[in-house]
């Protein structure tokens, strides 16, 4: 069966478009930490190990039950969550407002070229909502938000990635199919969740998924590139050795494997 041609760029947030999780995310935690009177604080390591899990708030509760083995938790321990999660998310939306994280080298380029192209856009990702538009807001453009089609976020599925859900629920409000797209992921969790909506996948790795086994990914790569700093290719083969621009990811596309489609959770 032919491939049909590429329609969609379908991207993860954290990790893929920015490096959102150790100098984001992860002091946002700790400030909402402290705020609420708790002494936890997650180092660049500990934090590494926490990413495991998705979600702020399933890594908080990962953490107290995997981490604190004397901390009782409190009766109303639900809210606290939903507290902190509040208080985190306030503290990175600010950081990022404060225009605290760049894009990763190649994103602006290609995003900006897929528009020229006509190529539709959309988000993946496990973060919540507010997140996804301040980042495209601060780092990307003012109005970077409309660029996307459909932004699939957060809670919108119960079952964040490494499930598919978030993936499928995005192809049915575009009304694709997964041969139509092309999926963009930083980590382990985030390709089980792309691969298992059948779609092929691009990797660009970061210091906390570098050493991460991508088996099933189209091609793993360091960064997608700029003019005069080429991508790394990890695993896999790119067809040139130039950034990764359209060209790139058509061939790429029409060569593919297709993943087997896994039902949702
Ligand atoms: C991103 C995440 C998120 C963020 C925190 O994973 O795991 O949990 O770290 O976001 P992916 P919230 O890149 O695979 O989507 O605190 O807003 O949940
Ligand atoms: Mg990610």
């Amino acid at each position: 069966m032919t491939q049909p041609a590429l329609a969609a760029l379908l991207f993860d947030v954290d990790g893929t478009l920015a490096d959102t999780e150790r100098d984001g995310h992860r002091p946002a935690f700790n400030a909402a930490f402290r705020e609420h009177g708790l002494d936890w604080d997650w180092d660049i390591e500990l934090y590494g190990k926490l990413l495991e899990v998705t979600g702020g708030k399933e890594r908080i509760r990962h953490y107290v039950q995997h981490y604190l083995p004397d901390y009782v938790p409190p009766a109303d321990f639900d809210d606290l969550v939903i507290s902190l999660h509040r208080s985190k998310t306030r503290h990175y939306t600010e950081l990022l407002e404060r225009g605290g994280i760049p894009m990763r080298p190649g994103v602006v380029r290609l995003i900006a070229e897929a528009r020229e192209a006509g190529m539709r856009l959309a988000i993946a990702t496990t973060t919540t909502p507010e997140n996804v538009t301040a980042l495209l807001r601060y780092s990307l453009a003012a109005d970077a938000a409309d660029w996307f089609e459909t932004i699939a976020a957060g809670d919108i599925v119960p079952a964040k990635k490494p499930a598919p859900d978030i993936y499928l629920w995005a192809l049915q409000r575009m009304n694709l199919t997964p041969a139509a797209c092309m999926a963009f992921e930083d980590s382990i969790n985030g390709l089980r969740a792309s691969l298992g909506a059948g779609i092929p996948t691009l990797i660009t790795v970061n210091d906390y998924t570098a050493d991460q086994e991508f088996t099933g990914a189209m091609a793993v790569l360091d960064q997608l590139g700029e003019a005069g700093s080429p991508p790394r290719v990890l695993k896999g083969l790119l067809p040139s050795a130039a950034p990764v621009d359209l060209t790139t990811l058509r061939t790429l596309h029409a060569t593919a494997q297709r993943p087997q489609q896994t039902a949702p959770n």
